[in-house]
């Protein structure tokens, strides 16, 4: 029975409950997000560590007058219960149903909508500073976990900070993990707060001599606090926090609430930027979590008693499984090729890689505008650098992609994993931009194979083509066909005809093929002759060949998995322009908008990607 969480309705609620309710609570909250999440699927480690922070948070401010921004905002499911949506918590990541993130649109209380890392430190400076400017009172607070804090956004807003607004708390919440352990001198700085064990001897026993001679005299708790700063910047060298103009407090453990609720309640008299160091455990209080958190930082549905989970999808994915094991084969082959990660090692398929050749792989935080530069840096120096990296996550290296890799025609191989609707993360994890935004830079090769082979011979091509190259794939499996051991050449440029026909042309790209064809077939039984191309190349795309086509067909289709405007469908369309190509054309993909979170199969239905919908909006082309 949760029948404290059931008596919060908002949270002001909170305020009535004593000590031993907010504990109680806190038990509640970890029973819920365990029995939702075994269910839904979810972020679950990051969840369960900040239940206390989400509880003293709400305690300490008020919202949605107050603004609380979550970095990436996977860890708001506790203030999402707390902040009047338990009744629809069920619902969670479903179709139609709660995001997994936070939304502007979804709550009131939800300051800052995210998804991707580092984002949490800029937008509440920017709430901070137009605060200022309109003459408002409330407190702005950035939640950001240490793995973020190592985002690149994250110092420029540190940088920043100093000169826009004399007030803003930022609570660090750091459990030492980023997805898996945190990488980088920013997480070892942070190790040694949490360890420095001479340090943390002083601080016992200064603390408790300050507390008895100062009890509540403000002043006497100022000057402790400052000499408290300054002893700590002898024992720990250099207060890198104190260096941005943030008064560091802390390390403070997340899972005592009195003293959180302290350290906040001091951060909401602070008058001065002012950071908040909390100490928690990834996976709190659900014992496999805690052993692994980093299996645990998303889980699909499982059982709650064993931690098994209840459909077994045949472990790693299969796209990524596969690139994976191709460039463990080819570098065991070729000295020159190293690979990069942004701290996604796991879901990108590159642990194998890491622990079989350790001196050549790179995980360099989250920090993706970094990883491609870097990338172009090893390029020039004659490696053969391939970053992996979820197409989402690249959006922001953009200009890395464009200024230091292809502008200089350096031979960085680009993954661009989980490209295509992903389903439940939603609109913020949808790699359904990079053909747009990638697809018009000069000396880049874009591509998509078809299947699992297809991938293992177009990442063995890239390599021996010696210019930028980007190859993206879907989240998952595809057909699954057996890679060969000999991975055959491929000519840039070279599309691949799946089946002839002569009316209408499908040019579907990498895993609509299966689509197309299916269309094709339908086609076919109503009489009307269609044939099938796979792609392959979004840039350059086989001219010739559509040229060819294109002399014939009464109709030319396009099916990607991306944004119908800008991106394939639009490349093809601008070359039948140039041919003066007199038929139909028409582009199969997702529509110019933020697409929401949901089942895949579901999504397809509702936006016209299935082989029926298609079909129906052919056959008028051809009457
Ligand atoms: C730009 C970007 N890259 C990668 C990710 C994938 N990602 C989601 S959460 C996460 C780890 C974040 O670590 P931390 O901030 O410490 O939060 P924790 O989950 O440990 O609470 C990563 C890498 C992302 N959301 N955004």
């Amino acid at each position: 029975m949760n029948t404290l969480l059931e008596s919060i309705q908002s949270p002001a609620d909170l305020q009535r409950l004593s000590i031993e309710e907010l504990h109680a609570l806190a038990g509640e909250l970890r029973a819920t997000l365990l029995d939702t999440v075994s269910r839904t699927g979810g972020h679950l480690a990051s969840n369960l560590g900040v239940v206390e922070l989400t509880i003293a948070l709400l305690r300490i401010f008020q919202p949605p007058e107050d603004k609380v921004v979550w970095d990436v905002g996977h860890q708001t499911y506790a203030w999402k219960l707390l902040t009047g949506r338990r009744e629809r918590f069920a619902t969670l990541r479903q179709t139609d149903g709660l995001s997994g993130f936070l939304r502007r649109d979804e709550s009131p209380c939800d300051a800052f909508g995210a998804g991707h890392s580092g984002t949490a430190i800029s937008s509440a400076l920017g709430l901070a500073a137009a605060r200022d400017r309109l003459g408002g009172s409330e407190h702005v607070i950035a939640v950001v976990g240490d793995g973020s804090l190592g985002c690149g956004m994250s110092f420029e807003a540190f940088n920043n900070l100093g000169s826009t607004t004399p007030r803003l708390i930022v609570v660090l919440n750091d459990n030492e993990m980023s997805i898996a352990a945190n990488v980088g001198a920013m997480s070892r700085y942070l190790g040694r707060l949490l360890v420095s064990p001479r340090y943390n001897r002083w601080k016992r026993g200064f603390e408790s001599w300050a507390h008895r001679v100062a009890g509540d005299n403000r002043l006497l708790r100022r000057i402790y606090n400052r000499t408290e700063e300054a002893i700590k910047g002898y024992f720990l060298r250099s207060g890198v926090f104190e260096e941005f103009g943030l008064r560091y407090v802390g390390p403070v453990d997340g899972h005592d609430l009195p003293v959180l609720l302290d350290a906040l309640q001091l951060a909401r008299e602070s008058n001065e930027p002012i950071l908040i160091h909390v100490a928690t455990t990834k996976g709190k209080g659900y014992a496999p979590a805690e052993a692994a958190p980093d299996l645990w930082h998303s889980t699909g549905a499982f059982d709650v008693a064993s931690g098994m989970p209840l459909h077994t999808g045949g472990g790693m994915p299969g796209y990524s499984r596969v690139f994976g094991a191709t460039l463990e084969r080819l570098a065991a082959a070729d000295s020159r090729i190293v690979a990069i990660t942004a701290a996604m090692a796991a879901g990108t398929g590159l642990q194998g890689f890491a622990k079989r050749f350790p001196g050549r792989f790179f995980d360099v935080g989250i920090a993706e505008e970094h990883a491609v530069t870097f990338a172009a840096g090893m390029a020039a120096r004659g490696l053969r650098p391939v970053f992996a990296v979820y197409s989402t996550f690249l959006q922001r290296a953009v200009d890395q992609v464009i200024h230091d890799v292809c502008l200089q025609n350096l031979p960085v191989i680009l993954m661009l994993d989980r490209a295509g609707l992903v389903g439940d993360d939603g609109p913020t994890h949808h790699g359904v931009f990079d053909l747009a935004l990638l697809r018009g830079v000069p000396n880049l090769v874009l591509l998509q194979p078809r299947d699992e082979a297809e991938l293992a011979r177009m990442l063995n091509a890239a390599v021996g083509w010696g210019c930028p190259v980007a190859i993206r794939y879907p989240r998952g499996a595809g057909p699954q066909t057996i890679v060969p051991e000999v991975l055959d050449p491929l000519p840039i440029g070279q599309a691949e005809i799946l089946r002839s026909g002569r009316l209408v042309q499908l040019w579907a790209l990498g895993d609509m093929v299966p689509l197309a064809q299916s269309v094709a077939a339908m086609l076919a039984q109503r009489g009307f002759s269609a044939g099938v191309v796979n792609a392959r190349f979004v840039r350059p795309i086989d001219r010739s060949l559509l040229e060819r086509q294109a002399d014939q067909a009464a109709a030319i289709v396009t099916l990607e998995n991306g944004v119908r405007d800008g991106g394939f469908g639009s490349a093809v369309e601008e070359a039948l322009a140039d041919f003066g190509y007199a038929g139909r054309a028409l582009r199969v993909g997702w529509p110019n908008e933020f697409v929401p979170h949901g089942d895949l199969a579901t999504l397809r239905l509702r936006y016209g990607l299935t082989p029926e919908a298609v079909f129906a909006q052919i056959v008028p082309l051809l009457n």
